[in-house]
């Protein structure tokens, strides 16, 4: 009996020791908004994590697209007083005053997905998100590939450029690696180049108008998979077939695309993984174990996905990849 007692008091201690230990923190997220299936993904893993977290409340803004609503948002962090601060930027200018109020205010930033310009020039604990310029130049470089590999490269081969919301770090990055890969490709030739603000509906009408005004298209470099799967809408709409036609290279690897890609009506799509919640989890519960981060961006690890698999591409860093079969992974996609 006494060593029951003895036993159960040991237990008693042990639980209200882990309770001290484990500090309560209140997390606050300003998000871009929904405009994506990789966006919807990327809230639901990190609210997500955050929530399941013992002890860990979730501060939680959708600004709606609006940098206005994501300063609000930030300054109500402040007043709130919460303990950490997620911030990813609509667009990559104009934080330079708030994010210095969330300085002034001591409350550890993590920057995630689209970085500030100036992240120089603020204080940050860690930052995590997408590598845009290798994203936009494994598109095109795919793209180059793809059709060599098809003996078109005797072609001039028309390309339009479906660009994400203008000004964002992912726009800006993903052009950037676009052009760059199209400047190792020759017989690739850029017709136009567009937003499509990121959004299915938008990809849709700038398609169709493409469809209108150009004489060709050969191919769609899509900066998000939302996007190409509104183009592909309007292709159809136009009477010509989407992945044979006109070849369509997406970004994210969203669920919807792997579809298309083993449907036939798509090509290829790189991924970015919105898969973010463990690694914020895993930045916080660090930082408060005392670690320090260095403030280079940590980018994921991440793929490219196609119809046949086995196309080798350069990186723009100077490595290469090789394109990985949809159909062969679609069960385990996560998103
Ligand atoms: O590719 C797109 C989304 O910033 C990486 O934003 C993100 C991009 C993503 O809407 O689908």
């Amino acid at each position: 009996m006494k060593k029951l007692f003895v036993f159960a008091m040991l237990v008693v201690l042990a639980i209200s020791c882990v309770a001290v230990e484990a500090k309560d923190l209140t997390i606050a997220f300003s998000q871009i908004g929904q405009e994506s299936d990789w966006r919807t993904a990327n809230t639901d893993s990190v609210n997500g994590t955050i929530e399941a977290h013992e002890g860990w409340t979730l501060v939680y803004d959708d600004a709606q697209q609006k940098q206005e609503n994501q300063i609000k948002a930030l300054r109500n962090f402040i007043t709130q007083g919460v303990d950490y601060i997620l911030f990813t930027g609509v667009v990559e200018t104009g934080w330079d005053e708030v994010l210095k109020e969330v300085n002034e205010a001591e409350i550890p930033l993590i920057l995630l997905d689209r970085m500030p310009s100036c992240a120089d020039q603020i204080d940050y604990v860690a930052a995590f998100g997408g590598d845009f310029v290798k994203e936009g130049y494994r598109q095109v470089a795919w793209a180059g590939e793809y059709l060599k590999s098809l003996g078109r490269d005797g072609e001039d081969v028309q390309v339009v450029i479906m660009e994400g919301t203008t000004g964002s770090g992912a726009q800006v990055g993903r052009t950037e690696g676009n052009l760059a890969a199209m400047e190792q490709y020759p017989f690739l030739k850029l017709a136009a180049q567009q937003s499509g603000n990121f959004t299915r509906a938008e990809g849709q009408a700038v398609m169709e108008s493409w469809l209108k005004s150009l004489d060709k298209i050969d191919v769609l470099i899509a900066q998000n998979d939302d996007m190409a799967l509104g183009a592909i809408d309007a292709i159809k709409a136009a009477g010509l077939v989407p992945g044979k036609d006109i070849i369509i290279v997406g970004c994210d690897s969203v669920k919807a695309a792997f579809d298309a890609i083993v449907a036939g009506e798509m090509n290829c799509t790189v991924e970015c993984t919105p898969l973010y919640g463990p690694t914020v989890e895993s930045f916080i519960e660090r930082i408060e174990a005392g670690e320090q981060f260095s403030k280079e961006i940590v980018h994921p690890e991440e793929f490219v996905y196609d119809m046949d698999g086995g196309i080798v591409l350069a990186d723009n860093d100077g490595g290469s990849t090789t394109s990985i079969k949809a159909a062969d992974v679609i069960d385990e996609r996560q998103y």
